[in-house]
């Protein structure tokens, strides 16, 4: 007999007893999702100021997303790519046409779409620019989040991503982030096959490179014969206030990776986007996955992009994340436990005035739990703020009020 949740905490010890232990959650359940709100089991409801790492940027359980999920999900499920199906085409003309590119690969996780690129950039490197086999190198940035298989961890500099899983894959160069002369260096290697970075580092802190770098870094590649391949597996899909972060600078990726808000939250989708030239290196049986591109994600994935269009969420994002940072502005001026605030549109941080061994981000999400909204700190002393793209400019306020209420009655 299947059992029923009751009560947070009994959910809470069954993971304890029957899950890995690779997470170290907030102490909340929750059962329930709608647009910028959550429940827990005991009913409580949340701001969800996290969007679970922006794959919910149209919002929890959008209703023309769910239902083209269920309708999908009534015909046909998965075929896998042995034989056709009758979405995957519609999907990969609507994305190649909304971002501008010839071809696109579907995949599942964000991890596998990087997986892809590399192995796209790789195979571009020996067959077009000539670098001698095994002697690709992919330039990556310091701080960078790209996920966490094997070969992507091979890239990390956090020892939390790679401390016990060596040994490492080779063909990887880390250089500064925001760092032009160093990619200038770097670039000049005739192996490097693509230079990898993010438009804005998440998982890093929300680090927001200076004005003039994406452009940079687009300029050195084209001078050196080298593939951008940008990854907006978090930035992308209007989170940062354009359709992709790369637009705040005019910079078009020659791989560009998707994923999270592909699908609005509700499956994992992902995507990596680029002209003929580099994704017809592929060849039939050289790539790809069970689930890729399979119908239900292509139905999924052509609504949540409407949604995004439609209801015009990047534009909401650009508008209300000034909102938000003016308000986090004159907290900071109010109170010494925030030092600084920055992002763009409503991909934020705040970073809190404590060494990050401290403790006190985790203690301040917890206090904004208890007072209705829901955040985590990534990286010790920051805490992420990123709303689905939904909240409405009274929500915001809302959001603030919870924030700086919190904030100006914490104690250590
Ligand atoms: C976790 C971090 C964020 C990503 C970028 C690729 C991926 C991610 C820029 C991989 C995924 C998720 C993974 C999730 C938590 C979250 C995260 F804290 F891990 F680093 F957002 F910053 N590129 N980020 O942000 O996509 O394979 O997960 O679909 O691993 O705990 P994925």
């Amino acid at each position: 007999m299947i059992e029923t949740i009751n009560s947070s905490q009994q959910a809470i010890l069954l993971e304890d007893k029957y899950g890995a232990h690779n997470y170290h959650p907030l102490p909340v359940v929750l059962c329930k999702g709608e647009g910028v709100f959550v429940w827990d089991v005991e009913g409580k409801r949340y701001y969800d100021s996290l969007s679970a790492y922006s794959a919910v940027n149209q919002g929890h359980c959008h209703p023309r997303i769910i239902n083209a999920m269920i309708n999908q999900a009534k015909e046909l499920t998965l075929t896998s790519r042995a034989f056709y199906n009758d979405k995957l085409g519609l999907a990969e003309k609507y994305i190649c046409e909304t971002f501008g590119y010839q071809k696109a690969l579907f995949m599942n996780s964000g991890a596998e779409a990087n997986e892809t690129a590399i192995k796209l950039a790789r195979k571009w490197g020996y067959t077009k620019k000539g670098i001698p086999d095994n002697q690709a190198v992919i330039v990556a940035a310091k701080k960078n989040f790209h996920g966490r298989t094997t070969a992507i961890i091979s890239a990390s500099t956090d020892t939390d991503s790679r401390k016990g899983f060596g040994p490492f894959m080779p063909g990887f160069e880390i250089i500064d982030y925001d760092n032009v002369e160093a990619l200038a260096t770097a670039l000049a290697n005739p192996n490097v096959c693509a230079l990898w970075i993010e438009p804005i580092q998440g998982e890093a802190g929300v680090f927001v490179p200076a004005e003039g770098y994406l452009k940079a870094a687009e300029k050195l590649c084209r001078q050196h014969n080298v593939l951008l391949m940008m990854d907006e597996i978090q930035t992308g899909i209007a989170r940062t206030g354009k359709m992709l972060a790369s637009d705040h600078e005019d910079v078009r990726a020659d791989l560009l990776i998707l994923g999270k808000a592909l699908s609005g939250g509700t499956m994992p989708v992902s995507c990596v986007l680029a002209d003929d030239d580099i994704m017809l290196v592929i060849k039939p049986g050289e790539h790809g996955s069970t689930f890729g591109g399979n119908p239900l994600a292509a139905a999924v994935c052509i609504e949540a992009l409407q949604v995004i269009k439609d209801e015009k969420l990047a534009e909401n994002a650009e508008r209300l994340g000034i909102v938000f940072r003016e308000r986090m502005q004159a907290l900071i001026r109010k109170s010494s436990l925030i030092t600084l605030v920055r992002g763009k549109g409503l991909l934020n941080a705040i970073v809190i005035n404590d060494t990050p061994e401290s403790g006190t981000a985790w203690n301040l999400c917890v206090e904004f739990m208890k007072h209705g909204l829901l955040a985590k700190p990534t990286h010790g002393n920051i805490i992420r703020l990123a709303p689905p793209l939904v909240i409405t400019e009274e929500q915001i306020h809302e959001c603030c009020d919870i924030i700086e209420r919190c904030v100006l009655n914490f104690r250590k």
